[in-house]
């Protein structure tokens, strides 16, 4: 078995960018910086390549998980109001020319799913990943595959009911905040989880967030029957968050009930999951030579 490289992996959100250097499982160091709302996404990429600098010569290849979807390593928003992008930016050209190495670019949560299914809580088997922080995200591994393109898109997904929106719109941490507005100017989604304690607002939204992702999980179910659900992002992974769709999926039939978990790696499953990706990619290309 080939011994772990180090690779450099990114997983730059709506929210948050994050650089890590990653040896097999491990987490040799990260750096972080939030998203900038404004630039473009060349602007962001030379930002964090700038604080990694002392970096340089520690990996050979570079994983890039994104938010958005990436064809042919070019990158394009599915939301805009999740992270604007400009349709089909060259992301893995870009990418190499900041760090002078091989680039393998990914959508965020399909690479957050692999990283789930091979090191956490996916267990080798078939699994569904659901990312649910600033919009949702998703990741589906079937038979060892991670699908690719749109596969795993959920949170695109739309109903009847609100056909002009999609349903990140009506559940992720967007969604949290704006809905909080109106009881607490300015407030995050971080702070109605720390109002759920003491205001019935705030356990109302979150309640509606989590039944909708029950739905959602619901859907999934009949749709791939995955062994596991794996739930991850910030809001997934937020205190009470996971408990409150559990008890929305209460009255579901057994045969009907999908069997859920919490994400294993936490906010790493990005980087770790890319890290793999990048580095299975780079011993292809070795054994091909
Ligand atoms: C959106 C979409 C997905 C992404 C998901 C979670 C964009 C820009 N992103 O559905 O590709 O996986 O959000 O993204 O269209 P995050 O930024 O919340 O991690």
């Amino acid at each position: 078995m080939a011994r772990a490289q180090t690779v450099l992996a990114i997983d730059l959100g709506g929210t948050k960018m994050l650089a890590a250097l990653v040896r097999g499982t491990e987490i040799v160091d990260t750096r972080r910086m939030p998203t900038p709302r404004e630039g473009d996404p060349a602007q962001w990429l030379t930002a964090l390549f700038g604080a990694i600098t002392g970096w340089r010569g520690a990996y050979g290849h570079v994983g890039a998980a994104v938010s958005g979807i990436v064809d042919d390593g070019h990158w394009s928003a599915l939301n805009p109001k999740t992270l604007d992008i400009p349709d089909r930016f060259p992301l893995t050209r870009t990418i190499e020319q900041l760090a002078g190495v091989p680039v393998l670019a990914a959508n965020d949560a399909q690479a957050a799913a692999w990283g789930e299914y091979a090191f956490g809580a996916g267990s080798q088997e078939n699994m569904v990943f659901l990312t649910i922080s600033t919009g949702i995200g998703g990741g589906i591994v079937l038979n060892g595959r991670l699908l690719k393109g749109l596969a795993g898109h959920f949170g695109q997904s739309r109903s009847a009911e609100w056909p002009d929106e999609t349903l990140e719109d009506r559940v992720s941490g967007h969604w949290i905040a704006k809905e909080a507005a109106p009881h607490q100017s300015g407030a995050t989604a971080r702070d109605v989880f720390a109002a759920h304690d003491q205001h019935a607002w705030a356990r109302r939204i979150i309640e509606t967030s989590a039944e909708r992702t029950a739905l959602l999980c619901r859907n999934i179910q009949l749709a791939l029957d995955p062994k596991r659900i794996v739930i991850g992002g910030s809001i997934g992974l937020a205190e009470g968050y996971l408990a409150a769709v559990e008890r929305a999926l209460e009255p579901v039939p057994p045969r009907l009930r999908p069997s859920l978990h919490a994400a294993a790696l936490g906010e790493n499953a990005g980087v770790i999951g890319i890290a793999d990706l990048a580095e299975r990619q780079q011993n292809l290309r070795e054994n091909q030579r």
